[in-house]
């Protein structure tokens, strides 16, 4: 089999996605997610312009040799528009691979190491009440793990709390947005939206809390022992991850659980917080992170340290992106859970796919490859927007994390 062609579907059914095909000689052919939100079409020319014209004439099966070829051959390595687009490459030939061999994409991974992926929803609200409602609300429709944001008071508007009663989703068309932060203000409000969540939730439920970066490892050591009460699956991203060294002071101070990795995008980026086992929870996706092939080779170096995954799944990663997940998280053994924040009903249809949820678990499906297709007809109605994820200032006007 041979590489015959290659080309990009970059839509925008509700959201942007970028969507690489790569078509066989033997009429089999591959989708891979290329999606890097806010930077879309960086990634499209790399693919386009470099990457593309490489592949042509190549044996797809030579899955490791294609990923090897576009790392060390390109010679500058890493960064997210680089890794976005061999993660595409290489998400694209394990679907042609494992529809070759008519089988899902799970059994050339090890095959299945359990039933189900257990994935968490997000539950959030303006204040406390909405919030605590929400999080019923996804424990009505069957998940059994629910991750908990809600507005602070005093600060206007904030990470992962939804605008005008829709369902939260932070790209927005048009230039960045700008929102107010306030460390001070979260730390002291944070532990009162935990203790009533769990007063009106029990014990049983997994609650999950992204902090996105936004405190020093000083405060995020504070907020962790602060909620050690309410038993949390995770606290995730607590401070920036550049300096993995910020990871040891938070360890040293509590046993709330610790989950990073959603902007890395190498496994240098992780490597010192496994092996010095400072966080329980690896949150790289597979789309920024290199593909199967890489990510693979990070849960494996992680397994060690009794790291597990707990993958990022927002919005911005296609359902290509998340079948792949799923076929991966069924598969390996240190699997921890998957984030799920579903798509709008437009981009299922732009994507139909076979993964399916049931009582807190997805499972990709039962059918040769990824399981994911793109209707393309549908895709070209929907045309690329330029779009932004907010910018965030603290009240006197600085600029920081959003
Ligand atoms: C998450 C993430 C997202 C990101 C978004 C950026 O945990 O799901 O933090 O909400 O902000 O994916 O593109
Ligand atoms: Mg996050």
């Amino acid at each position: 089999m041979k590489i015959k062609g290659a080309y990009l579907i970059v839509c925008s059914p509700d959201r942007n996605f970028v969507t690489l095909k790569i078509e066989t000689d033997e009429g089999i052919y591959g989708l891979g997610d290329a999606t890097l939100n806010g930077r879309e079409l960086a990634v499209a020319s790399y693919l386009t312009e470099h990457v593309i014209p490489c592949l042509i004439g190549r044996d797809p099966f030579q899955v490791e040799d294609i990923w090897q070829y576009l790392y060390r051959g390109a010679y500058w390595r890493r960064g997210p528009v680089t890794m976005s687009a061999i993660a595409a490459v290489d998400v694209a030939l394990w679907d042609i691979k494992a529809k070759a061999f008519n089988t899902p994409l799970y059994n050339l991974l090890g095959g299945k190491s359990r039933e189900g992926v257990l994935v968490y929803a997000h539950a959030n609200g303006t204040d406390i009440a909405e919030a605590v409602d929400s999080v019923q609300k996804h424990v009505d429709l069957g998940y059994l793990a629910v991750r908990a944001q809600s507005g602070v008071p005093g600060v206007a508007s904030s990470y992962g709390v939804p605008k005008g009663g829709k369902p939260y989703e932070p790209a927005e068309r048009g230039l960045p947005s700008e929102s107010l932060w306030s460390s001070e203000r979260y730390l002291n409000f944070v532990p009162k939206l935990f203790q009533a969540v769990r007063s009106a939730c029990g014990e049983d439920l997994h609650l999950l809390h992204d902090v996105h970066h936004r405190l020093t490892p000083i405060e995020a050591a504070r907020l962790g022992k602060e909620l050690e009460p309410f038993h949390l699956f995770w606290m995730e991203d607590p401070t920036p991850a550049e300096n993995s060294d910020a990871f040891r002071v938070i360890r040293e101070h509590t046993t709330t659980p610790i989950a990073t990795g959603e902007v890395f995008n190498s496994f240098w980026d992780a490597h010192d917080l496994i092996r010095n086992q400072w966080i329980d929870y690896l949150r790289m996706t597979i789309v920024h992170g290199g593909g199967i092939t890489a990510l693979k080779k990070a849960a494996d170096f992680a397994a060690i340290y009794q790291v597990r995954t707990g993958f990022h799944g927002a919005t911005d990663l296609s359902p290509v992106t998340m079948a792949a997940a799923l076929h991966f998280g069924l598969a390996i053994h240190n699997f921890g859970i998957q984030e799920h924040m579903p798509h709008t009903a437009l981009t299922d249809e732009v994507f139909p796919h076979q993964y399916t949820f049931n009582a807190g678990y997805l499972h990709p499906g039962e059918g040769p490859g990824l399981g994911v297709d793109i209707d393309e007809k549908l895709a070209a109605k929907y045309p690329y927007q330029r779009a932004y994820l907010p910018v965030a200032r603290k009240i006197d006007g600085t600029l920081t994390e959003w």
